[in-house]
């Protein structure tokens, strides 16, 4: 296991705070691997984010704390490896008590990742917009967790996130919560609906009166736009599942295809080359390392002669 040291995570975390900081509207794009994470930072994407969807659907599994901690920690580090954007860690709901979040906020900080963010659903947390148990914590349970992460991080970046308008608690749990969130040190509060249309999560936005940048999760409220988030004070949105969701449908149409054809000729125009591989995989820097090194070698062998 890598740790990164100390200024280079001091930086991530300092780029990501600058995004929800800084007047327009940040915008984060959801990976679970680095080549995705690597496409994201190409197009300019402002952070990536660790998705759980995405790297529990990459592992098969749902989305309901199945895999753990470091399962997660590996994939969200592998991200923080490969880019030089900040990455904001989707730490379900802390993986357990404060005991599991003093740990966590450890081992994420000493990987390299710029920030957590922790929602306040109960443990095992279930994905937010699957039917079925999205019970929140206990007001001082959360609480109690967002400030042994808040005491325990020396530069990472401390997301609260609340379930309260997914729940079905409504929104006077929810700005309730926003202030107790606040209040136990949170960086940012993240504000999650599963509607259709955005106006509960502005509603949000406007009776919150506290100071910390508010991020949302534009998945179901597909339609919004920048211009409308930044228009309403939004500080980040997060795309948090659509670099999965474009490569599942791409992955599914040429497979068929190819079953049904007996051959790849007609998929072959819509596939990425192999170069396109390479070249995010970093095969010309590699090489031009190894000419380097190997050249270096050879004249200071010549040197010793
Ligand atoms: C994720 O990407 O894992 C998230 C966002 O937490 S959501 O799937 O909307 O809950
Ligand atoms: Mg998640």
């Amino acid at each position: 296991m890598t740790t990164s040291q100390p200024s280079a995570r001091s930086s991530a975390a300092q780029a990501l705070r600058a995004a929800l900081e800084s007047p327009g509207l940040a915008r984060a794009m959801g990976a679970h691997n680095p080549l995705s994470a690597r496409l994201a930072e190409e197009v300019g994407f402002d952070v990536i984010w660790s998705s759980g969807l995405e790297i529990s659907a990459a592992a098969g599994v749902p989305d309901a704390n199945i895999l753990a901690m470091p399962e997660c920690l590996e994939a969200a580090a592998g991200l923080a490896n490969a880019v030089d954007l900040p990455v904001l860690a989707d730490c379900d709901s802390g993986f357990g008590n404060v005991n599991n979040v003093v740990h966590m906020v450890r081992a994420y900080e000493s990987r390299g990742l710029a920030g957590v963010c922790i929602e306040d659903k109960r443990f095992p947390k279930l994905n937010s917009f699957v039917e079925g148990d999205q019970e929140l914590a206990p007001l001082g349970d959360f609480a109690g967790k967002v400030r042994a992460a808040t005491e325990t991080r020396e530069n990472l970046v401390v997301v609260a996130r609340l379930e309260a308008l997914i729940s079905g608690k409504g929104m006077a749990e929810a700005l309730r919560r926003a202030e107790v969130y606040e209040r136990a040190g949170a960086d940012a509060l993240l504000i999650h609906s599963k509607l259709s249309e955005p106006d509960e999560v502005f509603a949000f936005r406007e009776a919150y009166t506290g100071d910390l940048p508010v991020v949302v999760v534009p998945t179901t409220y597909h339609h919004v736009t920048v211009g409308e988030l930044e228009e309403r004070g939004f500080a980040m949105a997060i795309y948090a599942n659509h670099a999965l969701r474009s490569s599942l449908r791409a992955m599914r149409e040429t497979l068929g295809r190819i079953m049904r054809d007996g051959t790849t000729r007609h998929v072959e125009e819509s596939l990425a080359s192999l170069k396109e591989i390479f070249d995010l995989q970093r095969v010309p820097q590699m090489l031009e390392q190894q000419a380097r090194y190997e050249e270096l070698g050879r004249d200071l062998a010549e040197a010793g002669r």
